[in-house]
C-alpha cells in the first residue's frame, strides 16, 4: 500500500463480507474494498437497464444492502459508493440512494513526458512513463486506477500535450503495443485512454512533407492511424491536440482553420467512436509588450467563435476555465456557453501550476464553484451548461509517484474534488473538502478547524498573491514565488502596466473591448466598475492606486492590508494545524506541518515583495505604519 489514499482502502482488516451478484469486476472490487472495512454488510448485486448508463442505486435494510447499476460501471461506483457511504458514518437501514452522473465525460489530463518527468508536476515522477518509453509499476498502476474509478473518472490521457519525438512515437507499433497493456490495466476499472497526439505527426511518424489537413496523404495517415490504434485499443477514447499553441505547429500557421485541423482527424476517428479533443489555449506568444492593442484574453475566443458549428460532431473543444491560464482569479473563458453549436470541454487545472504549486495550501473545490457559478446570461451560469454543451470536465492531474500522490497530503482534496465535482457539480466545496477529510481522517468532529482552513486557504493564497485579478507576478518559468515585473516585458501577453499612478488593464469598450466578448447582461456586468466583480477589478479596468474601494479604502492601502494579512493568515494555518496533532497520525501530521512552513516563508516573501514594489512606485506608505521592506 502506497501512502495515504484511505479514501479508498482501509487498513481495519476484517473477514470477508459476503457478497453475490452476477460474476464481474464490480463483484472482484466490491470483495476486495469491503475486505478492509469493520462490520460490513451483506452485499448483493444487479444490474439494470431501467437506470442510465453508470448510475447506480443503493438500497438497504439492516445488514443487507442491495447495488444496481445501470450497467458494469454503474455497479462499480455503487461499490464506492456504498463503501464511502458506510465510511461517512452513513446508516444502513432505510438507506435508498440513486446516483447518477452529470456529464458522461469526467477525464484526466497527464502532462507526463516519455523520460519520466511531469510538466507542472509536483508530485514526483510520472507514473506511466520511465526512460523514454511507457515503464510503470504495475501493483502501483493498479492502485491508481482504483484510486480514480472511485471518484468517478473515467477517461485519462497519459502524454503530455506538449507531445514530443518521443511521445510521437504512441502512434507507431511499438508504442501501442506498450499502450495497449496500460488500457488493460485501467479497462476494468472503467477507465478509457486518450493520446495526446502531435499536429505535426504525419511528418515525424508518418514520413510525409507536410501536415497540411486539407492533403489527401495527410487524411490518408490519420486513416490508417486511427485504425492501427483500433486495432491494438479497440476503446480508446480519442485524442487530445495542442495546436496553435506555444510555439507549437496547427493549421493556422498553414493558412487552414481549427476546425479544418480538427475534422480531418475526427473523420479519422469516428468510425470508432473516437472523440478528437482540441485544445482552445491559442493565443499571440510573441508579443511586444509596447503594443496595446492586441490582448491575450480575447484571441481564444477571436479564433473559435467564427467556426462555431463548424466542426464534426465528434470533435470536443477543450477550453481552459479562464481566457488567460490557470491564475488565482480570473473570469470565465468567454467561449463557453458562447459556442452552442459545438461541443465543449471545461479544463481545469488540479496541478498548483500558479496556485502553490502543492507546497502551499490551496483548495480548488471553493476556486471550482466560483468557475461554475460564473454568469454566462441573466438566467444560466456556467453549472447549467455541463451535461448540455458542455459534455466533458477535464482536469490536469496533480498526481506523480510520490507515497502520497499528490506531494501534499492535503492536495489529494484537490484531486478528490475534481471527481466529485465532475461527477456532480452542484456538490459545495464544503460538501466535498468534509467528505474527504472523513475518508481520510475519520468521522472526528474535533477536525472542524481543518476544514475551516482548507476552505480559506484559496482566499488566504489570493491575498498574498497578485491583487485583485491582475494575475501573473509569479517567477518566469517556475511560477512560484513573486516577481511582479518578472513577465512585464516580455513576449507572453501578460501585463499588469503598474507605473507610479495606476494598475491593471481597461478591458472595456474604451480599452481592448474584450468585454464584448460575453454576453451583454455579463459584458455590463464587467464593464461597469460598481458591478464588476471586485476581486477582477483590476483585471477589467485601470485604475488610480488613490481610488476607493466599497469598504473605503484606497486601492494602494487595500495591497497592503491584504498582503500583511494573508501571511499572518498562514501562521494561523500553522496553529491550527498544531492544534489538531493529537487526532493525527505522525505521518500526515509531520509532512503537512513540513509545507506550511514552506508556504510561511513563501506567503511573507510575497508579502514583502509585493508591499516593497507598490510602496517605491507611489512614495505612499501604509497607514497603519507596518514596516514595509525595501
Ligand atoms: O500554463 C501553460 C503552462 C505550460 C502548459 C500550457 C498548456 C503543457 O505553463 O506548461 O503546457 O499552459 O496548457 O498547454
Amino acid at each position: 500500500m502506497f501512502g495515504y489514499h484511505a479514501w479508498i482502502q482501509s487498513d481495519k482488516v476484517s473477514s470477508a463480507p459476503t457478497v453475490s451478484g452476477p460474476e464481474c469486476f464490480a463483484l472482484e472490487e466490491c470483495k476486495q474494498v469491503f475486505k478492509g472495512l469493520k462490520d460490513a454488510p451483506n452485499i448483493s448485486l444487479s444490474i439494470s437497464d431501467a437506470l442510465p448508463l453508470e448510475a447506480y442505486t443503493l438500497v438497504g435494510c439492516h445488514d443487507n444492502v442491495h447495488i444496481t447499476g445501470g450497467d458494469e460501471a454503474g455497479l462499480l461506483y455503487g461499490v464506492y459508493g456504498l463503501l464511502f457511504h458506510i465510511r461517512k458514518g452513513g446508516r444502513l437501514d432505510n438507506l435508498n440512494l440513486t446516483e447518477k452522473p452529470a456529464v458522461n465525460r469526467r477525464i484526466l489530463n497527464h502532462w507526463d513526458n516519455p523520460d519520466g518527468s511531469v510538466e507542472r508536476g509536483y508530485a514526483g515522477k510520472s507514473l506511466f512513463w520511465q526512460n523514454g518509453r511507457i515503464g510503470y509499476n504495475l501493483d502501483r498502476l493498479r492502485d491508481y486506477a482504483r484510486l480514480l474509478a472511485s471518484i468517478g473518472i473515467n477517461q485519462i490521457s497519459v502524454n503530455n500535450v506538449n507531445v514530443n519525438a518521443l511521445g510521437a512515437q504512441l502512434l507507431t507499433e511499438d508504442g501501442l503495443k506498450d499502450l495497449a497493456k496500460v488500457a488493460d490495466v485501467f479497462r476494468p476499472f472503467n477507465i478509457k485512454i486518450i493520446i495526446s497526439v502531435h499536429f505535426d505527426s504525419p511528418v515525424i511518424v508518418g514520413g510525409l512533407r507536410t501536415s497540411d489537413p486539407v492533403d489527401e496523404k495527410v487524411a490518408r495517415f490519420w486513416t490508417d492511424a486511427a485504425a492501427r490504434v483500433y486495432r491494438y485499443i479497440p476503446d480508446l477514447a480519442g485524442f487530445l491536440m495542442k495546436a496553435d499553441s506555444e510555439f507549437r505547429s496547427g493549421p493556422t500557421a498553414l493558412g487552414r482553420t481549427q476546425a479544418e485541423g480538427a475534422n480531418v482527424i475526427a473523420k479519422a476517428l469516428a468510425p470508432f467512436n473516437g472523440t478528437i479533443y482540441w485544445r482552445c489555449f491559442i493565443y499571440d506568444c510573441t508579443q511586444d509588450w509596447r503594443d496595446t492593442v492586441t490582448d491575450r484574453p480575447k484571441a481564444a475566443y477571436d479564433y473559435f467563435y467564427p467556426l462555431n458549428g463548424c466542426f464534426d460532431e465528434n470533435v470536443i473543444i477543450q477550453i481552459k476555465n479562464g481566457p488567460v491560464d490557470f491564475q488565482v482569479r480570473e473570469p470565465n473563458s468567454p467561449l463557453l456557453g458562447a459556442m452552442d453549436k459545438t461541443r465543449q470541454a471545461l479544463e481545469f487545472q488540479i496541478a498548483q501550476e500558479y496556485t502553490g504549486h502543492q507546497i502551499d495550501l490551496y483548495n480548488l473545490a471553493v476556486h471550482w464553484e466560483d468557475v461554475f457559478e460564473h454568469p454566462i446570461t441573466e438566467a444560466r451560469n456556467t453549472r447549467d451548461l455541463i451535461g448540455q454543451e458542455v459534455d466533458a470536465i477535464v482536469a490536469v492531474s496533480n498526481t506523480g509517484d510520490d507515497e502520497n500522490w499528490c506531494g501534499h497530503l492535503l492536495a489529494q482534496s484537490n484531486l478528490y474534488a475534481f471527481g466529485r465535482m465532475a461527477w456532480n457539480p452542484a456538490l459545495t466545496a464544503a460538501q466535498v473538502t468534509q467528505e474527504w477529510i472523513h475518508l481520510t481522517f475519520g468521522a472526528n468532529p474535533k477536525l472542524k478547524p481543518l476544514l475551516d482552513m482548507m476552505l480559506k486557504s484559496r482566499d488566504v493564497f489570493e491575498k498574498y498573491n497578485a491583487p485583485l485579478g491582475i494575475g501573473w507576478m509569479v517567477t518566469p518559468h517556475t511560477h512560484y514565488g513573486p516577481d511582479v515585473d518578472g513577465y512585464e516585458f516580455s513576449k507572453w501577453g501578460t501585463y499588469h502596466r503598474a507605473n507610479h499612478e495606476a494598475i491593471g488593464i481597461d478591458r472595456t469598450r474604451t480599452g481592448t473591448g474584450y468585454t464584448a466578448q460575453y454576453h451583454p447582461y455579463v459584458r455590463d456586468m464587467y464593464e461597469n466598475k460598481e458591478t464588476c466583480p471586485e476581486n477582477m477589478l483590476l483585471f477589467f479596468h485601470r485604475l488610480p492606486y488613490s481610488c476607493r474601494l466599497k469598504s473605503g479604502k484606497t486601492l494602494l492601502q487595500y495591497i497592503y492590508d491584504t498582503h500583511f494579512e494573508g501571511a499572518d493568515e498562514v501562521d494561523d494555518f500553522i496553529k491550527t494545524w498544531e492544534s489538531l496533532k493529537e487526532y493525527l497520525s505522525e505521518e500526515a501530521y509531520t509532512t503537512v506541518a513540513e509545507r506550511l512552513l514552506r508556504q510561511q516563508v513563501n506567503a511573507r516573501q510575497w508579502r514583502d515583495v509585493i508591499n516593497t514594489y507598490f510602496y517605491r512606485k507611489t512614495g505612499i506608505p501604509d497607514e497603519a505604519g507596518r514596516k514595509i521592506y525595501c
